[in-house]
């Protein structure tokens, strides 16, 4: 009986590993809109970047706009590495980042710690 109830605790287990692993977990993404020939979207952050992942026209000025409503420093620097910048994120204050859209591709972005994560889809 017991080794019955050991085996259903260790299976119940693996399947949450599994599942918090392996699982697809939903991710916002959201594409920037366009208007007189820039587009741009705004990135709430808190607890992470809302939305997560951003869709952008290739050939198309971009502007982000993030601001910071976390109070944690973690989240106190966003990052571009394929694009070079390393921008500030006071709390409260919105920051625009501008980004070079001529090619297409995915580029990852990052808090200062490269903790949390967001991507950039140009197409
Ligand atoms: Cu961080």
């Amino acid at each position: 009986m017991l080794r019955i109830l050991v085996l259903i605790i260790g299976l119940l287990l693996i399947g949450f590993i599994t599942w918090w692993f392996f699982g697809k977990h939903a991710i916002a993404t959201e594409t920037a809109s366009v208007a007189d020939d820039i587009q741009q979207i705004d990135v709430n952050v808190n607890g992470g970047y809302s939305p997560e992942r951003i869709v952008l026209k290739r050939g198309v000025p971009a502007t982000l706009n993030f601001t910071r409503r976390d109070p944690s420093s973690c989240l106190d620097r966003v990052v571009f590495p394929d694009f070079g910048i390393n921008r500030e994120l006071p709390k409260g204050e919105q920051q625009s980042i501008q980004i070079d859209t001529s090619k297409a591709g995915e580029y990852q972005w990052a808090c200062g710690m490269d903790m949390f994560h967001g991507k950039l889809i140009i197409k």
